[in-house]
């Protein structure tokens, strides 16, 4: 009898971790973009794991343009934008603001480094 209870630990002990990671939520990655820059400008992601992506403009109308993976939004001010992103592919992509914001607006750009999980 002992010892089926010592299985039964046994088993809870291995399945809780599963459990928690299968329910975790994405991470949240905040991007606040404003004349002339995005903030962070270097995010460092994996392979593989889904993130979301939150922009938030403080100023004007901003884009968000990341061509390697067709990823595309309008940043509005006084609005919270959210997309969903899982990079397939490791490496250091650029992203760059897609909405003419000014004179500094072709220097309005980041890097998004994807590394193999
Ligand atoms: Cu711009």
């Amino acid at each position: 009898m002992k010892a089926y209870w010592h299985k039964c630990l046994l088993c809870l002990l291995l399945l809780t971790p599963l459990a928690a990671t299968a329910n975790a939520e994405p991470t949240v990655i905040v991007i606040k973009a404003s004349k002339f820059l995005f903030q962070p400008a270097k995010i460092e992601l994996k392979k593989g794991q889904t993130v979301i992506l939150e922009f938030t403009s403080s100023d004007r109308l901003h884009g968000f343009s990341l061509p390697d993976f067709a990823l595309q939004a309008d940043i509005e001010p006084g609005k919270t934008t959210r997309i969903s992103f899982t990079p397939d592919k490791a490496g250091t992509f650029v992203f760059r603001c897609s909405v003419f914001c000014g004179d500094g607006h072709e220097d309005m750009a980041g890097e998004i480094v994807v590394k193999d999980s």
